[in-house]
This record gives structure tokens, C-alpha cells and sequence, in this order.
């Protein structure tokens, strides 16, 4: 390929894929050796009843094709969804990084982000109980930078040689492989219990963050402390977080579960879906710096993997936005075979002495030339930089590219010394000249060694609610514990954090309640409440239980208002076709009962209708009791407001009868509002 100037914009990558894309449509069916097939049905034999003949090149090629379709999934983070888009830089950087994408406000820089869980094989559900993974690839004009990122901001252990006992232990017990994509099993929680350094992490794995509700609604964290460091050779700290527009928000356990089985793409299709729509996910690039100077100057170890920065300690400073705007248009082509690297940073950019960190920098690129089949990886289309690479490095499975010339060593005469070195003042990448000094060791630092102090503050920045979910989660993982010994050893853990979340446990899971004063630590980080993130009704979805006889004018403004306030919503019914309203007018039925579930909208509007049929009333009845149950907002106008006197919950929170003032409006408010927790329960 012909060389051109190097000028990324945000179209870049996009352009670079047009070139290795196929459409198939209209032409002619043909063998991968371009020979065109005239029989796709019936392999060659010997007589119509005969066996097939060893000569059929056309059913060999196929069927071998097909014999080697898998390839290996990741070992962890296998069940992903990806997106293409770009990043936008609002503020120069550049007074601690001199990474081109982050010089001049307005650049845009093409990236690739893939979502994940982290346990479950490639097949499992969307909504089990994990930490997230949400890795970018930014394809700029200085190569390829990842920021692989989970949406959890510290890890469960502090050195990268413990990540195969973690994950062992976490992943399906090897005897049985029972449970999948779960850490609700013994080997879990008694590596949990006999690696206290996991307190932290596991806080967090037991709060709503674990159960997010939408890709779109769930912070990003870089996790480890990298460094910034500007074109005068000046070190900075710095710590990456993606900030959801739409806030950060959560499902509820039972309606996670339900929806594993209900729509177990869940995640996956609100992401598709959103995209396709037009309804772009956003998110800000936050960083948090720390002068060198203050390397020693907080009460953690800066470079400790399982420590936060208060924010109201090291403020967040916003210098971005991530748009992602464009699907995939091959899963397999684009987002199975996407490989991301810690490790692959630009000059600015570079690594701290976080021993979680420095073992992933090997990890990543061992892992792949397993799962990709060996070192070429990075000619697969989606993996290339959008600016010319040029080494000495040859050939391995799947070469792709035709180096010219007979050169492939340096130094050299032949060929002018070529590919040539570059000096910093080139783009050549130099390592930060960090003075190091020590023995041989294998030993924890003793500033690593408080591991309860931040599981506090975590627990003392959530709101009532939060608190409840978090001892509801323990109760359910560590209920699922055969184990007694390896209960009670949680609990002994845990009242480490807080007595109150231990006995509560304790008392739910037929442990004995702990006898310790728990950590004395009272101060909170009210950042990292969920709760106190932003809340709009934008991209919800609602479903309209509707029926023969609907007061049209009625429902027709109300949608038209949803609409207008960026509401999505589906008509639901007991038949799929035309409902048609008193007035005459005509609507489309989305989905009956069977097709959907409550579970999988945010809100219910229950329209009703003069001719509802007596199954109408009983599958809508679950519908609305199942969607009060998870706290949602639900609405009622015309016939359905009666529903609500019958159901006893008028008057509830987040209960929004039309008979009382204008109702879209309040409906609108009450689903920005996202879910209604101080409400009285029914049976
Ligand atoms: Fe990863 N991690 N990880 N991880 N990780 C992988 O790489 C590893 C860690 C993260 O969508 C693997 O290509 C080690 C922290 C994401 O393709 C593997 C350690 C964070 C993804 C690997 C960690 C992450 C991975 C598996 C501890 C957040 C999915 C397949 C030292 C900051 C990327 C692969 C994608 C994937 C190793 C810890 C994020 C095995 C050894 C901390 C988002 O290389």
C-alpha cells in the first residue's frame, strides 16, 4: 500500500476497514480460489446413492472452512460487545503529556471500544453479577493506544502473580464446571477470605455496579496509576476514568437474574440498539494527576492497584468525550478479534511501578498469539494502527503484508540503515527515566498493606439503599457457599470493613455474627454513590400495555411527549397485529405478553383499553406487579388508572396516575428518576 501523509482524522479507521470489506450480495457463489461453484447442495458421488468422492474440492473446502471456524475465546473476558467511534480532546494536555491526540482541543482521534464481563465464556448471559470490562483502542496518528479499562476503579489483588489463583478461583469449579459466568461458589470466596487484599474490590462486586443496567450507563476506570509526561521529560501521576452521560445505574438482583434467561443478550442488544437508533453513547475522559512531589503525600500507596484517589482528594479533571457511533458490521472479523494491550501506549504516555500493572504488560500479548495464532496479529484489519508501521520483523502464521527488498536486520548498509530508529525529537518512544533501585525481592510493600480503610469509605459513601443491596449480594453469593468454615471466615473478613454489614450477613447466611469493632474510618467519598449521578429519561424504555378500545387522542399525545423527551417505549398486548382505539385510529403491536417481559423495559405505561379481554387483565397484572416489584416508575391514563386502584399502589412512589395533573410530564420525570426505592411492597 502506497504510503500517504499521515493526517488522522476521525473517519481514519473507518476508511482503512472500506478496504478489506466484501458485500456478497449479487454475485456469484465461487470457491475461496475465486472458481465459481454450480452446485451448493449436493456433494459429488458415485451414483445417486453412492458415496462421496474424494474429488469434490468444492465440499472439502467448505466443510474444512467450517471444521476450523472457533478459535480459542479470551481466558477471561470472553462474552464482549464492541463499537466503533471517536474520541474528542475539549482541553490540551499538553502541559503534562505531549500524546498528540491530547495537544489541541478538538481533535478527533478514531477509536474501537468492546465491552465485557469478565468470568462467563463467550455464550453466557449479559447480566450476571461481574466486574465490566470497557477497553478503547485509540487509533492515532502515533500508533495504536489502549486504555484497557474495566468499570470497577481498583482490583482484587496487588501483584500480577496471583491474577491465574483469582481467576481459577472465580471461573466454574474444575471438578464440575459448576457455576458458570458466577462467583456465588466456594472457590471464590475462599480465595476472597485467604487474599484479604481482594476487600476492596469484592465491596464493589457486591454493590449495583456489578449488575449495570446498559453499557451506556456504567463509568470506565484505567485502574492503575500510569504517567503523563510532557515534552520537557516532566513526570505526572495520573489515573483515567470514562464518565457516562446518562449517569451510572444499576439492575436489580431478581430482575438481573430474570433477564439472563429472558434476553440474555440484554447488554449486548441495548448497545446495538442505541447505536442503530441514533442514540450515540457518550462518555468523558476524566483524568486525576498527581505531582511527582506528592508521590508519598496520601495516608494509600499511590501505586496500589486496590486504592482509589478520592475525588475530593485528587478532583477529576474532564479533557474529553468518546462518542461511539457506528456498529460493528462483522462480530467475528471486528470484535472477537480485536486485541487490546495495556502496553500499547504513545510517547506521553507511560507506566508506574504498579506490580499489578507490570505483569499485565506481559500477559496481554501471550494470551493473543494463542488466541489469534501466532505473532501477526496486528495486520488483522481491526488491530492495524491507521499510520504506516515499518520494522524488521517477518515472517509466522498469516503474514500478510509483502515487505520489498532483502533487508531485514539492522544495522545495515544495504539498505541506508532502514527502517531507521527515531529520535524523540522524531516520535521515537523513550521510557521515562525513573531512577530504580533495590534488591531482589519477593516481598509486599508495607505501604500495601491496609486493605479495610478504603473498603470503609466505600461502604460509608452509599446511600441506604446501596447499603441494602450490598448485604442483600453477600447474603446471596456467600449463601451459595457449601462450605460453613468458608462462610464464617467471610464474615470474620468482612467485619472488617463494618460490623453491621457483617452481622447482617452473618445472620442471613446462618453464620455466626462477629464480635470486632470493624473499621474506624468515618470519612465518605460521596463520588462514589451511584445514586448521585446524573438521572434523565433519555433512551428509557417503556412499555404500553394497551388494548382494543384505547382512548387514542389521549395515547397519542402522551407517546408523542415520551418521544419528544428522547423515551423509547414498545406497545405491548395480549395479540400481535392492529389495536384499534375508540377514536378509529390504529396502533401496531410491539410485543405480547409472551414475546417480552417486564424485566427488560424501565417503565410501564398502562394505556388499557373498553375492550380489554379478561387475558389482557391478567398478563398485564403480572406485568405491572413484577415492574412495582423492581421499583420502576409506572404511569396510567384512561382505563388503566382504575388498574391502579385494584392493584392498591396509586399513590405509591414513582406511581404516576393521569387522572392528576398532566401526565407526561410527571411520567417523564419519574423515569429519569430510574427506580422508586422507598416504596411499600405487595404480596
Ligand atoms: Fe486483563 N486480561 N488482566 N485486566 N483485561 C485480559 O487479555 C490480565 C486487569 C481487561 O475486550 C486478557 O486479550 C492480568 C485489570 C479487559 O478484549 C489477559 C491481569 C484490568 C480485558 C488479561 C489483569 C483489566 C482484559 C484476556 C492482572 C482493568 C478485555 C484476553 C495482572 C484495568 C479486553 C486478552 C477485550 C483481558 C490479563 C487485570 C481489563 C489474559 C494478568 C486490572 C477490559 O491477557
Amino acid at each position: 500500500m502506497q504510503e500517504k501523509e499521515n493526517k488522522v482524522t476521525e473517519k481514519s479507521k473507518q476508511e482503512q476497514l472500506e478496504q478489506y470489506k466484501v458485500d456478497d450480495s449479487n454475485k456469484k457463489l465461487t470457491t475461496n480460489q475465486g472458481l465459481k461453484v454450480s452446485n451448493d447442495e449436493l456433494s459429488l458421488k458415485a451414483g445417486e446413492r453412492g458415496p462421496t468422492l474424494m474429488e469434490d474440492f468444492h465440499f472439502r473446502e467448505k466443510m474444512t472452512h467450517f471444521d476450523h471456524e472457533r478459535i480459542p475465546e479470551r481466558v477471561v473476558h470472553a462474552r464482549g460487545s464492541a463499537a466503533h467511534g471517536y474520541f474528542e480532546l475539549y482541553e490540551s494536555m499538553k502541559d503534562y503529556t505531549k500524546a498528540k491526540f491530547l495537544q489541541t482541543p478538538g481533535t478527533k482521534t478514531p477509536v474501537f471500544t468492546r465491552f465485557s464481563t469478565v468470568v462467563g465464556s463467550r455464550g453466557s448471559a449479559d447480566t450476571v453479577r461481574d466486574v465490566r470490562g470497557f477497553a478503547t483502542k485509540f487509533y492515532t496518528e502515533e500508533g495504536n493506544y489502549d486504555l484497557v479499562a474495566n468499570n470497577m476503579p481498583v482490583f482484587f489483588i496487588q501483584d500480577a502473580v496471583k491474577f491465574p489463583d483469582i481467576v481459577h478461583a472465580i471461573k466454574p469449579e474444575p471438578h464440575n464446571e459448576i457455576p458458570q459466568a458466577s462467583g456465588a461458589h466456594d472457590t471464590f470466596w475462599d480465595f476472597v477470605a485467604n487474599n484479604q487484599e481482594s476487600a476492596h474490590q469484592v465491596m464493589w462486586l457486591m454493590s449495583d455496579r456489578a449488575v449495570p443496567r446498559s453499557y451506556r450507563m456504567m463509568q470506565g476506570f484505567g485502574i492503575h496509576t500510569f504517567r503523563f509526561v510532557n515534552e520537557k521529560g516532566k513526570g505526572h501521576f495520573v489515573k483515567f476514568h470514562w464518565v457516562p452521560k446518562l449517569g451510572v445505574h444499576s439492575l436489580v438482583w431478581d430482575e438481573a437474574q430474570k433477564i439472563a434467561g429472558k434476553n440474555p443478550d440484554y447488554n449486548r442488544q441495548d448497545l446495538f440498539d442505541a447505536i442503530e437508533q441514533g442514540n450515540y453513547p457518550e462518555y468523558e475522559l476524566g483524568v486525576q494527576i498527581i505531582d511527582e512531589k506528592d508521590e508519598f503525600a496520601f495516608d494509600f500507596d499511590i501505586l496500589d492497584p486496590t486504592k482509589i484517589w478520592p475525588e475530593e482528594d485528587v478532583p477529576l479533571q474532564i479533557i474529553g468525550k468518546l462518542v461511539l457511533n457506528r456498529n460493528p458490521d462483522y462480530f467475528f472479523a471486528e470484535t472477537e478479534q480485536v486485541a487490546f494491550h495495556p502496553g500499547n501506549v504513545v510517547p506521553g504516555i507511560d507506566f508506574t511501578n504498579d506490580p499489578l500493572l507490570q505483569g499485565r504488560l506481559f500477559s496481554y500479548i501471550d494470551t493473543q498469539l494463542l488466541r489469534l495464532g501466532g505473532p501477526n496479529f496486528h495486520e488483522i484489519p481491526i488491530n492495524r494502527p491507521v499510520c504506516p508501521f515499518h520494522n524488521n520483523q517477518r515472517d509466522g502464521f498469516h503474514r500478510q503484508t509483502i515487505n520489498k527488498g532483502k533487508v531485514s536486520y539492522h544495522n545495515n548498509s544495504l539498505s541506508g540503515n532502514h527502517p531507521k530508529p527515531a529520535t524523540e525529537a522524531e516520535g521515537g518512544y523513550t521510557h521515562y527515566e525513573e531512577k530504580v533501585e533495590g534488591r531482589k525481592i519477593r516481598a509486599r510493600s508495607a505501604s500495601f498493606a491496609d486493605h479495610f480503610s478504603q473498603s470503609k469509605l466505600f461502604w460509608n459513601s452509599m446511600s441506604p439503599t446501596e447499603k441494602q443491596h450490598i448485604i442483600d449480594a453477600f447474603s446471596f453469593e456467600v449463601g451459595k457457599v457449601k462450605s460453613m468454615n468458608v462462610r464464617q471466615q467471610v464474615v470474620e473478613m468482612f467485619a472488617n470493613v463494618d460490623i453491621s454489614l457483617a452481622t447482617a450477613v452473618a445472620n442471613n447466611i446462618g453464620a455466626t455474627p462477629p464480635t470486632k469493632t470493624g473499621s474506624d474510618v468515618t470519612k465518605s467519598s460521596p463520588a462514589l454513590s451511584q445514586e448521585n449521578t446524573i438521572k434523565t429519561a433519555a433512551t428509557r424504555k417503556v412499555a404500553v400495555l394497551i388494548d382494543q378500545g384505547y382512548s387514542g387522542t389521549a395515547v397519542k399525545n402522551n407517546l408523542h411527549e415520551l418521544q419528544a423527551a428522547g423515551v423509547q417505549y414498545e406497545t405491548v398486548s395480549s395479540r400481535q397485529g392492529m389495536v384499534k382505539g375508540e377514536d378509529g385510529t390504529e396502533l401496531m403491536v410491539d410485543h405480547t405478553f409472551t414475546t417480552t417481559s417486564p424485566v427488560v423495559y424501565d417503565a410501564v405505561y398502562i394505556v388499557g383499553g373498553s375492550g380489554e379481554n379478561p387475558a389482557f387483565h391478567k398478563d398485564a397484572t403480572y406485568f405491572v406487579k413484577e415492574a412495582f416489584k423492581h421499583y420502576k416508575p409506572i404511569g396510567a391514563t384512561e382505563q388503566g388508572i382504575q388498574w391502579l386502584e385494584d392493584n392498591k399502589i396509586n399513590g405509591e412512589p414513582g406511581v404516576v396516575n393521569g387522572a392528576s395533573g398532566p401526565f407526561a410530564n410527571q411520567f417523564i420525570q419519574a423515569i429519569a428518576m430510574h427506580r422508586h426505592w422507598n416504596r411499600k411492597m405487595m404480596d
